[in-house]
């Protein structure tokens, strides 16, 4: 057996069932391997978009995902996808190759201090310079990547480390139980909550784990405290629930701020200062409860004044079981706000117009994937739409990066989600520019012979960073661009290329691709002055009912 060869049994003994990327010669032995095994590799174009779908594994299973590279170039093509896996909480291995580490008869070519490139972008990375250590490092590796908080993991793989004799057994997967909250700070919060007026619970990225959730709406349930959740939060607790508020995509100004601003008390569950601010604490301003696995990461806008800190399922189930209804609850400001917001939300969900108002792409979409459909985002402006407006049913179904926000993770996190999710529709949503940045995966998703709905919000621009410019009072310079004929790039792929040239033809298009075979191409032309006329105008100068 060579260490490959181990390396690859290890990996099957943790349960892995995709490995994604691009060898290079220094992992020949590990892809012979790999070849010989159950586990499925998937070829990809571009190493970052190995990255990112081995994330959107981790993100969709709670096991990590795996990702293979070779050295120096393919490792530094790693890089933007581990700072996504290991900013937005989600467990993956990167494996990368290297020259011979005892004899090496091409000098410095093509090298790179893998580890260290990896250091500041990982919870661990590591050389291995023994095929005998194999079990114990990937056992660490994952070990590592899938405890709270999740994150990326890199393990270097030299050329001659893996052809070497190897000898052992992978080692056994232990069963790990968190650590519970306290009682007496579960028994504080609930006299906290208790104690309060108008508590709001908000529900974060973090709580986006199954228990959890069952637990959280459990909580919602019984004592009928309204909730909002951040943008990595979407779907925890499904968001057609009388008492959802809304979603904090911006982190002031929305109709959800009013609320929170009359919010004395904000429990918040699982929310991670990686995300866009949801909101900003101000000294002397509405207290908050962190709940959470880990203590907080304390700022100038994050300064919690009591906190819980263990398995978060635990400690909602705890807090449920505790809480008595608070003498002086009252939760009709939120109502009056929920109603104001949901009318917002409908208006345009119909527009008409071509160009289509975003508005109505978010409503099109919304009505056409089913309840436990998966979009993925890339990122750009129509993220914002989609934060605020699509209403998530389940968790894990509206899957976005509101962490390290890179543009081109949309189409591979589709491609990864439809791979572990085969049953489920899934539909890629993309701007012009983020698409771009990741397109060559078209080949990969009509390769596998993907089911996939891929939707073009075309501007032909970087509308987001437009918005931005504009709202500065900045005149419009360097964001404008071309682009290919979609409906001809898609064909080029093999998929199916189409154009929405009217309103009424996308909602048509998108239920066509949905209900079709293989890879599905929607360009949609978007009319993006409603950024300027809802988030700069109608927003900033509403104010607060009162
Ligand atoms: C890799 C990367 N580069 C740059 C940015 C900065 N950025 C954020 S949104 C955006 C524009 C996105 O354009 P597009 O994908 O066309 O979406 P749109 O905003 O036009 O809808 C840019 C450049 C980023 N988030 N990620
Ligand atoms: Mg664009």
């Amino acid at each position: 057996m060579t260490s490959a060869e181990l390396f690859v049994k290890a990996l099957e003994n943790e349960g892995v069932t995709h490995v994604f990327g691009v060898p290079g010669e220094e992992n020949l032995d590990l892809l012979k391997a790999l070849g010989a095994s159950k586990i499925r590799f998937v070829v990809t174009r571009h190493e970052q978009a190995a990255g990112f779908m081995a994330a959107t594994v981790g993100r969709l299973t709670g096991k990590a995902g795996v990702c293979l590279s070779t050295l120096g170039p393919g490792a530094t093509n790693f890089t933007t996808a581990a700072a996504y896996g290991q900013l937005g909480g989600m467990p993956m291995l990167m494996i990368t190759g290297q020259k011979p580490i005892r004899k090496s008869k091409q000098g410095r070519f093509q090298i790179v201090d893998t580890i260290d490139l990896m250091r500041p972008l990982t919870k661990w990375t590591w050389q291995l310079v023994s095929g005998n250590a194999v079990p114990a490092r990937v056992r660490e590796a994952f070990r590592v990547a899938e405890e709270e908080r999740p994150g990326a993991v890199h393990l270097e793989l030299p050329e001659d480390v893996a052809a070497e004799p190897a000898e052992g057994e992978p080692f056994t997967v232990s069963r790990v139980r968190r650590p519970v909250a306290e009682e007496k700070a579960v028994a504080a919060a609930a006299e906290m909550i208790e104690a309060a007026k108008s508590p709001l619970l908000l529900i974060g990225a973090g709580a986006n784990r199954k228990l959890t959730s069952v637990m959280l709406k459990e909580f919602i349930d019984k004592t009928g405290i309204p909730f909002f959740n951040t943008q990595q939060g979407k779907g925890v607790v499904d968001e057609r629930h009388p008492l959802f508020m809304g979603t904090a995509a911006l982190s002031d100004n929305d109709y959800l701020h009013c609320a929170i601003a009359k919010a004395d008390l904000i429990i918040n569950v699982g929310h991670d200062v990686v995300e866009k601010p949801p909101f900003f604490m101000k000294p002397g301003g509405t207290k908050v409860i962190h709940v959470n696995f880990t203590s907080a990461k304390v700022d100038e806008i994050y300064f919690p004044q009591l906190e819980v800190v263990g398995d978060i399922a635990n400690a909602v189930w705890q807090l449920k079981e505790r809480l008595r209804p608070g003498a002086a609850w009252d939760f009709s400001y939120f109502m009056k706000i929920k109603a104001q917001l949901d009318a917002h939300v409908a208006e345009h969900a119909a527009d008409p117009r071509h160009p289509l108002a975003p508005q109505r792409i978010v409503a099109d979409v919304r009505r056409a994937v089913p309840e436990d459909g998966i979009v993925a985002l890339d990122n750009g402006m129509y993220k914002l739409w989609f934060a605020r407006n699509y209403r998530a049913y389940a968790p894990n179904t509206l899957l976005l990066d509101n962490a390290l926000a890179s543009m081109g993770a949309g189409l591979p996190s589709a491609i990864a989600a439809k791979m572990v999710r085969p049953d489920k529709k899934i539909v890629a949503v993309c701007g012009d520019g983020g698409f771009m940045m990741n397109s060559q995966e078209l080949e990969t998703a009509v390769r596998l012979g993907l089911d996939l709905t891929v939707v073009i919000i075309n501007d032909s621009g970087f509308g987001m960073i437009k918005w931005k410019q504009q709202s500065m009072g900045f005149p419009n310079f360097g964001l404008e661009f071309g682009n290919p004929d979609f409906v001809k790039y898609a064909e080029a792929y093999g998929a199916h290329g189409s154009r929405a040239s009217s309103a009424a033809e996308f909602g048509a298009l998108l239920a066509k691709a949905l209900a079709g075979k293989g890879v599905h191409l929607i360009e949609v032309p978007v009319d993006y002055s409603e950024n300027d006329r809802v988030f700069t105008r109608e927003l900033k100068e509403k104010t607060c009912l009162l």
